[in-house]
């Protein structure tokens, strides 16, 4: 079994990602390599904060390792919350005080397309490399469901009724941003 380590503090994105990626691989967590303290994310994008992360970790331990920086990017916003996603409402990471702003700015706005897009950056053999993944639906009226995590509540992907916080985690990965960037890394880590 291959291991790799997926930069990440997020206990959620970690079982979604080792589901996907299945038992070829096993993933060594932040905790297990004695990285314990928050990693900084201050680029502009979300492909500058996932090779932050990925280099923070890297330069620290010297191994294979990849992160994933994902943003929520509404349309009649001008693609807000985006890279600033976990931090939308406040300083912290609190997705109670997010969601409900999130309606607030939505509020009586009928086109209500967004995206989930994530960025994985992978550092292997030394060399980086960018996957990208994105699902295209629309922000909900209301909070819809207790499943998932994050924004999950008010994302209905097209072509589904229901949230991503009202499917199955196995649904959420087979069309989610996060599933469909996990499996071209998936696809290239089987080609090496
Ligand atoms: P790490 O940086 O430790 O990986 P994080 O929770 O900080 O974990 P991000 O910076 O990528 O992860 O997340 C940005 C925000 O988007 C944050 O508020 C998450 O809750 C939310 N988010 C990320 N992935 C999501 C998903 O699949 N569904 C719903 N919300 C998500």
């Amino acid at each position: 079994m291959k291991q790799i380590i997926f930069a990440t503090n997020n206990a959620h994105k970690l079982g979604e990602v080792q589901a996907v990626l299945g038992d070829e691989f096993r993933l060594v967590t932040l905790a297990e390599c004695g990285i314990t303290e928050d990693i900084p994310e201050t680029a502009a994008t979300l492909e500058g904060n996932a090779l932050q992360k990925a280099r923070y970790v890297h330069e620290r331990t010297g191994r294979d390792c990849f992160a994933d920086d994902t943003g929520l990017e509404v349309d009649a916003l001008g693609g807000e919350p985006g890279v600033r996603s976990a931090r939308y409402a406040t300083d912290g990471h609190d997705d109670e005080a997010n969601k409900r702003l999130l309606l607030e700015r939505m509020q009586g706005v009928e086109a209500r397309g967004a995206q989930f897009r994530t960025a994985i950056a992978l550092i292997i053999g030394g060399k980086e490399y960018l996957f990208e993944g994105i699902v295209r639906g629309n922000i909900t009226l209301e909070e819809q469901g207790n499943g998932g995590f994050g924004y999950d509540p008010l994302f209905v992907a097209e072509g589904c009724e229901q949230s991503f916080a009202e499917i199955s985690a196995e649904e959420k990965n087979e069309i989610s941003h996060r599933g469909r960037a996990v499996r071209k890394l998936a696809e290239f880590l089987q080609e090496l």
